[in-house]
């Protein structure tokens, strides 16, 4: 569901251009999601990446999965791709050397660790080898994005959204990621090649929610279109029931163009 969203008209209507799918680290067909909620895998931890630890899949959005570590609370929820090179089959670590870590913030006690694992791994349905992907899509040789340029973004501050964005800056290698009708609370600046940044489209292909702009991008759009409806209107004097309005209505003139409202959840 996108609810009235469309980034043809959108497009159209602000007169801008979409960043080329092959601008980003992204697969041109996202990449198959065959997780199920419920099943273990390792995974990097975010707020610790020389970590791996156990995570359970909660959650499946598009071609994201929403992951939990073990032992950790449910406020630290993240989401990655399935095609993802920070998820990995559960064995992994351990194949290659390595030593599977508590979360940062593990709830119990850090000597009760290596009982928790064994613990949390039995009877677990771990999720299989061949529902991973074996790479991740190649990383374009430059940064080549345009300011100006309209993509589809993860918003990191509720990164379960992913969102209408424009670029509003370039940084070398980096992009800055500006939110579609948000002032500049939720902007971030990422590497042009972030598995966080999608071509316009993705949500539609993979069956991803993407969220409508909010309120304070279609002021332009609005503007026009107040000008064009005032400047259609015969000389004011009398008001006809369709033409008239009254001045305190007067947002209300394009908001059947505007769509619903964003969801501005928490
Ligand atoms: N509860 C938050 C949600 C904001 C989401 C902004 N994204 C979509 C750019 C708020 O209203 O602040």
């Amino acid at each position: 569901y996108q609810g009235h969203f469309s980034w043809e008209k959108y497009l159209k209507e602000t007169g801008a251009i979409a960043a080329p799918a092959s601008y980003f680290k992204q697969s041109l067909t996202p990449p198959v999601n065959e997780f199920k909620s419920g099943m273990k895998l390792e995974a990097q931890d975010p707020r610790n990446t020389t970590s791996t630890c156990i995570a359970t899949v909660v959650g499946l959005t598009g071609s994201r999965l929403r992951l939990r570590l073990d032992g950790s609370d449910n406020k630290n929820d993240f989401w990655r791709l399935a095609d993802s090179s920070e998820i990995q089959p559960i064995g992994s670590c351990e194949k290659s050397g390595g030593m599977l870590q508590p979360p940062l913030g593990f709830r119990l006690n850090a000597s009760s660790w290596p009982m928790f694992l064994l613990k949390t791994l039995n009877g677990a349905e771990m999720a299989p080898f061949r529902i991973f992907h074996k790479q991740e899509p190649p990383t374009p040789e430059q940064n080549l994005f345009q300011v100006g340029m309209k993509l589809e973004a993860v918003d990191r501050k509720n990164p379960h959204f992913i969102c209408p964005a424009t670029v509003g800056a370039l940084r070398g290698v980096e992009v800055l990621v500006t939110f579609d009708g948000w002032r500049g609370a939720f902007d971030y600046y990422c590497r042009y090649d972030s598995r966080d940044i999608f071509p316009v489209g993705w949500c539609a292909l993979t069956g991803d929610n993407l969220q409508p702009p909010g309120t304070k991008a279609w002021e332009p759009y609005r503007q026009q279109c107040r000008q064009s409806s005032y400047a259609s209107q015969p000389n004011s004097g009398q008001t006809s029931r369709t033409e008239g309005r009254r001045p305190g209505r007067k947002k209300a003139m394009a908001e059947p163009l505007v769509g619903p409202q964003s969801i501005q959840t928490g």
